[in-house]
C-alpha cells in the first residue's frame, strides 16, 4: 500500500483553507490544519469534514497554533512531516491592516519567513513542498495593465507591503536553499465561505437581508474599484496544480476579466429581482431601487482606505500554459451562487444574521 500524501495547511479555517482541505482529502491526502485558539468556535468552514478523531478522523487534523509562534510552527512541522505545505494563514483584510499594521507585518511577513525556516531547520528542504498565498495586492498601485509575473510591484497598504517581504522571502529560500517554494499570486477570489466583511460577500450578504427586511440598505466605501473576481474552488486547485510541478515557480491565477464594484452591487440586486439606479455624486452618491425609489446604498466615507487600490487585472498565461489551469466560474455565475447561498441561509436562520 502507498503511504498517503501528508499536507500541511495554515489559515485551514479561512475560505481558501476549506476549499482546499476538501480538494486534498477527495485527492486521498492526509490533511493538517493549524486553527488558532479562539474565545468561540472559529471551525465553522471545515466542521463538514472534520471527525472525532477518538472515532474516525477520516484523514482530517487539526492543531491549535500562530503564525506568531516560531516554537509552535517547528513542532507541528517535525510532528506532521508534510510532503506539501500551504501557508495559507494571514491577517488578509487590507483595510484592518491599516488598523493592526505590527501584527500583520507579523503574522503574514514573519510567519513566512518562520515556516520556511522550520523546513530548513529540521532539514525538510528537499521532502516538503512550500506554497506561498501571494496576493494581487503586490502590483497595489500597478505599473501595467494587466499584470503578469514580471508586472513591478508597488503595494499600497501595510497587507501589501508585508506579502511583497513574503513573497521574496520565498523566492530567497527557493534559490539559496533550493527548496520546492512556489508563490502564488491570486488575484481576489470568492464564494460563499467568502469572510463576511470583504466587499463581495458583504454585498450578497445585505442583498439577502435587504430582500427579507431585515436589513434597510446597504453602506459602502468606493463603487468605482475594479478588481478580477473568481471562485476560490477554481484556485485552489491551482495552488495544488503549482505543488505537483518539477520545481518550484511563482504563478498569476486570475480570470483576466474586470468588474467593477459598482457592477457587482447591480449584479447582485438583479438576483432578487431589483434594478438599482444611480444619482448624485461622491460621498453624496445613491443607488435606489429603479421601480420604487427607495434607497438602497448610500456611501460611508468611513469604507475609504488611506491610500486605494483601484484596479487589479490579471494576465493567467503563464498558469495556462505551464500548469493547464483556467477558471471555471465566470462573473455572473459566481455573484448568483454567492446571493443565492445567502438567501438559503436568511431563510434557515434569520434570528442570527446581524454582524
Ligand atoms: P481568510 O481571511 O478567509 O482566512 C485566513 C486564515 O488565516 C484563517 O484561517 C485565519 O484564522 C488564519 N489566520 C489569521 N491570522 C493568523 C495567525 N496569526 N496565525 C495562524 N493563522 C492565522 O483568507 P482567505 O482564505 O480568503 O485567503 C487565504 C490566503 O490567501 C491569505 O493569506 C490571503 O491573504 C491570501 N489571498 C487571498 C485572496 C482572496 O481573494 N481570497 C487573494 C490573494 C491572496 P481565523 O479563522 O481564526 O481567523
Ligand atoms: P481586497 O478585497 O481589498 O481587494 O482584498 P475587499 O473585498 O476588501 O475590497 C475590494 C474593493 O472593494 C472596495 N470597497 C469595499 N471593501 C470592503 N471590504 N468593504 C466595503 O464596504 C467596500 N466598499 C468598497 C475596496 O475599497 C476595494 O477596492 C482581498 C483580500 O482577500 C486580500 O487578502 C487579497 O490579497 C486580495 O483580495 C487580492
Amino acid at each position: 500500500m502507498t503511504k498517503k500524501k501528508v499536507a500541511l495547511i495554515t489559515g485551514v479555517t479561512g475560505q481558501d483553507g476549506a476549499y482546499l482541505s476538501e480538494l486534498l482529502l477527495r485527492k486521498d491526502y492526509e490533511v493538517h490544519g493549524l486553527k488558532r485558539r479562539s474565545s468561540s468556535f472559529n471551525t465553522g468552514r471545515v466542521d463538514h469534514i472534520y471527525r472525532d478523531p477518538h472515532i474516525d478522523a477520516a484523514g482530517f487534523y487539526m492543531h491549535y497554533g500562530d503564525l506568531t509562534d516560531s516554537t509552535n510552527l517547528i513542532r507541528i512541522v517535525q510532528e506532521t512531516k508534510p510532503d506539501e505545505i500551504y501557508n495559507l494563514g494571514a491577517q488578509s483584510h487590507v483595510q484592518v491592516s491599516f488598523e493592526t499594521p505590527e501584527y500583520t507585518a507579523n503574522s503574514d511577513g514573519m510567519g513566512t519567513l518562520r515556516l520556511l525556516e522550520a523546513i530548513r531547520i529540521l532539514k525538510l528542504n528537499d521532502n516538503t513542498r512550500f506554497y506561498q498565498a501571494s496576493t494581487s495586492e503586490l502590483y497595489g498601485k500597478v505599473q501595467a495593465i494587466p499584470q503578469n509575473e514580471i508586472t513591478p510591484f508597488y503595494p499600497r497598504s501595510p497587507y501589501g507591503a508585508a506579502k511583497l517581504y513574503a513573497y521574496w522571502i520565498t523566492v530567497n529560500y527557493r534559490e539559496a536553499y533550493g527548496m520546492h517554494a512556489s508563490n502564488g499570486i491570486l488575484f481576489n477570489h470568492e464564494s460563499p465561505q467568502r469572510g463576511e466583511t470583504f466587499v463581495t460577500r458583504k454585498i450578497t450578504r445585505a442583498v439577502a437581508a435587504i430582500e427579507v427586511g431585515l436589513q434597510p440598505m446597504l453602506f459602502l466605501g468606493n463603487l468605482d474599484a475594479r478588481r478580477d473576481w473568481g471562485h476560490a474552488r477554481d484556485y485552489v486547485d491551482g495552488m495544488w496544480r503549482m505543488l505537483q510541478q518539477d520545481q518550484g515557480d511563482d504563478y498569476v491565477l486570475a480570470t483576466g476579466e474586470l468588474h467593477s464594484v459598482r457592477e457587482f452591487v447591480e449584479k447582485s440586486f438583479a438576483v432578487i429581482g431589483r434594478e438599482i439606479t444611480w444619482r448624485g455624486e461622491g460621498v453624496e452618491e445613491e443607488g435606489f431601487d429603479t421601480q420604487t425609489g427607495t434607497v438602497l446604498v448610500r456611501i460611508d466615507p468611513r469604507y475609504f482606505r488611506p491610500t486605494e487600490v483601484e484596479l487589479l487585472l490579471g494576465d493567467p498565461t503563464k498558469a495556462r500554459a505551464k500548469l493547464g489551469w483556467r477558471h471555471t466560474t465566470g462573473f455572473e455565475d459566481l455573484v448568483r451562487e454567492m446571493v443565492e447561498a445567502d438567501r438559503a441561509t436568511i431563510h434557515q436562520q434569520p434570528v442570527s444574521w446581524s454582524t
